[in-house]
């Protein structure tokens, strides 16, 4: 590589996202989950069961004021260990325990990181008054080491870090530093920020190469972005030095889990499979593979690629790429859903991507963008913002229901509803979105992930801006001490015509990086000036800026029939509907029931219709195609019998974006369908 780019996400603060898709999204977030992730972390959502998350902290609360009044007297709750997720035996009567999951403090963390990056968008000072409350509830639970996770807090801190493999301490600690970060980036109040940051320097004494500290890392990873993030905001080294003995640490022998567990080291076996499931069967800078956990996996490349970049550590950044090009090109979906099976919520082998059993977590998918974003952010190559946008618009997408009030933990491209409820395999495949789950990862990772997704659309160095997703926004951006305006319009992802107007203002050397989608095959540019320039994706825009330049792009958004690589065995002979960054799916409601019988004219051409889904205005594709129609006289020659053409009919296949799927009651869907 050249250089190392080193570019930076805007702030939120420097842009306002007017876009009318992403905008709705926006709204929806700030409007429906976050009021209801409040009431929900407060177990006040009727019929829900609790989540016990704000309770917790108030109990380790209450423990830290008994304690402060006793002093010396204070009796510290030896260990209690209470289960992966503890629930009250007499919900009466709960008493002073910890309840929820072993990561539920995550809840908050995410709300608060949703709530923060909100604020930027849009002001709202009665959010910010409970937001600040629920600070000083945590903030209260904090010990007077620095430490904050309230399972030890509750059950006993002499056990704490005993068990980094699951009990998600660290995991805890890093969505604790990224809310944090996040609220004081948007409101400028540092309290929590104070309160991460002793806990950081909590986890710095007890981590690290120094002779006596512990040499585990995390079990699931977040800390080694979330440190980073802390790096970058407070300017302390330490925090970088720390994500990158994680990062090194993982994988290294004797592997650290099984120190801490050698009841799962099977006698005289040496075996590295049991640490797949936590990317820690070898040392990061030599796994190829992605495998394991998907969610974890993802989190961690994408500390990886922070620490790679700020270190400029080539060896660390061929490991992410090559970890990055072993998901895009084996293991990803055509709606950017990964981790392919429910067993470990893992990536399964290559080329094994089953439609109707996918698992696909919404979480995966929002840290398949957390990756594209670092990478991005070391060497901007549009391969990596294609894949965030059909990640984006797609299989992240699809994890929250239009009205912004019911969400899918897992997306599936294939479903058949009462396979759902009659076939364990499928157990884990919703038809419909749920209202919340015990286990809240998804819906609070969409949130904090839509209310801050300006600083996904755009990155930043000194000269260059570059867009990586076309979204409608408002933004300033300095070149050599000078503010450039610049006001990007755009309809995406239904038409690709895009309008920039950028004020330059004098600033010399100011460039635009623009996006070449990987969906078209041509575009056309007016106003770049004489000498614009492709580059790994980007079309390079450098020219004299007079005092308002208008850049017009044109991406012609065609209807294109997918087909996937022949070794991924539940797609051979079916094609994929595209247009433009959107996935489409066949559904029921507009086909009629077993969508396993229609099949589409491969020759035929497709036409673009405006449609509306439950109120949402999207394009939907016709296309012509057959139903196999039933045949009485070979139906009653039962299961099997000889081979005869099927009789079909001729019908107008609708297909509609694949994230407005499951919006109109419990139906059959297909993404990809058989093409004549
Ligand atoms: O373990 C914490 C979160 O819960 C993971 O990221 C999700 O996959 C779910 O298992
Ligand atoms: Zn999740």
């Amino acid at each position: 590589m050249e250089r190392w780019a080193n570019t930076a996400p805007l702030s939120l603060r420097q842009i306002q996202v007017t876009d009318t898709f992403w905008k709705k999204e926006m709204e929806l977030v700030r409007t429906e989950v976050i009021p209801y992730q409040w009431e929900a972390l407060n177990d006040r959502v009727e019929g829900a069961a609790p989540s016990f998350c704000m309770r917790n902290f108030k109990v380790a609360g209450k423990m830290n004021r008994e304690r402060q009044r006793l002093g010396q007297a204070y009796v510290e709750p030896a260990y209690t260990f209470r289960g992966f997720e503890a629930l009250p035996e007499d919900p009466e009567n709960p008493g002073d325990h910890f309840y929820g999951f072993v990561f539920q403090d995550s809840d908050f963390s995410k709300w608060i990181e949703a709530v923060g990056y909100s604020l930027t968008q849009h002001p709202d000072p009665a959010l910010e008054a409970v937001a600040d409350q629920a600070i000083d509830v945590v903030c209260a639970a904090q010990q007077p080491d620095g430490y904050l996770d309230t399972y030890y807090i509750i059950n006993g801190r002499d056990k704490t870090f005993s068990n980094l493999r699951d009990h998600h301490e660290l995991y805890c600690f890093g969505h604790l530093v990224e809310g944090a970060v996040a609220y004081y980036q948007a409101t400028g109040k540092d309290k929590l920020l104070q309160a991460a940051v002793r806990f950081a320097d909590y986890v710095g004494s007890c981590f690290g190469p120094e002779e006596g500290k512990c040499k585990g890392y995390p079990g699931h990873e977040i800390a080694e972005m979330a440190l980073v993030r802390l790096y970058e905001t407070t300017g302390e080294k330490k925090y970088l030095e720390l994500s990158r003995f994680f990062v090194d640490q993982r994988g290294t022998r004797p592997y650290y889990f099984d120190l801490e567990h050698p009841e799962s080291v099977k006698k005289g076996e040496e075996n590295a499979l049991r640490h797949f499931y936590h990317q820690a069967h070898l040392p990061v800078r030599q796994q190829e593979e992605a495998v394991g956990h998907a969610v974890r996996a993802v989190y961690l490349y994408s500390g990886m690629a922070d620490v790679a970049r700020l270190t400029e550590d080539a060896g660390l950044y061929a490991a992410c790429q090559k970890l990055w090009d072993n998901i895009v090109e084996k293991k990803m979906y055509l709606t950017g859903g990964i981790g392919a099976t429910h067993m470990g919520e893992a990536f399964s082998f290559a080329y094994d991507l089953p439609n109707d059993t996918a698992y696909a977590e919404t979480c995966a998918s929002i840290g398949l963008v957390f990756f594209a974003r670092r990478m991005l952010q070391i060497a901007p190559d549009a391969r990596y913002a294609n894949v965030m946008e059909r990640a984006l618009y797609n299989g992240i997408l699809s994890g929250m229901a239009l009205d912004g009030r019911n969400f899918f933990y897992v997306n599936p491209l294939e479903v058949e509803p009462a396979a759902c409820r009659q076939d364990a395999r499928k157990a884990h495949v919703k038809p419909v979105r749920q209202k919340w789950f015990g286990c809240a990862c998804c819906p609070p990772n969409l949130a904090r992930l839509i209310s801050s997704i300006g600083s996904y659309a755009f990155t930043e160095n000194e000269d260059t801006l570059f867009v990586h997703l076309y979204m409608g926004s408002v933004l300033t951006k300095k070149t050599g001490g000078k503010d450039v305006d610049i006001c990007v319009e755009s309809a995406f992802p239904w038409n690709g015509e895009v309008r920039i107007r950028v004020r330059a203002n004098g600033a010399k050397g100011f460039k635009l990086a623009l996006r070449l989608p990987d969906w078209c095959d041509s575009y056309a540019v007016e106003g770049a000036g004489e000498n614009p320039c492709e580059k790994d994706g980007y079309l390079y825009v450098q020219k004299e800026w007079g005092e308002e330049d208008t850049i017009s792009l044109s991406f012609p958004m065609e209807v294109k029939l997918v087909e996937a690589a022949p070794r991924v065995r539940e797609d051979i002979g079916r094609i994929a509907v595209t247009r433009g960054p959107i996935v489409y799916c066949l559904e029921e409601a507009d086909n009629g029931k077993d969508l396993h019988l229609l099949s589409l004219d491969g020759a035929a051409a497709p036409a673009v219709e405006d449609f509306c889904v439950c109120g949402e205005p999207v394009k939907a594709v016709l296309c012509p195609g057959y139903r196999r129609v039933a045949d009485e006289a070979a139906e009653k020659e039962g299961l099997y019998r000889p081979y005869r053409p099927a009789r079909k009919e001729a019908v107008m296949l609708r297909f509609i974006p694949y994230y407005t799927w499951a919006n109109r009651g419990e139906n059959e869907m297909q993404v990809w369908t058989r093409v004549e």
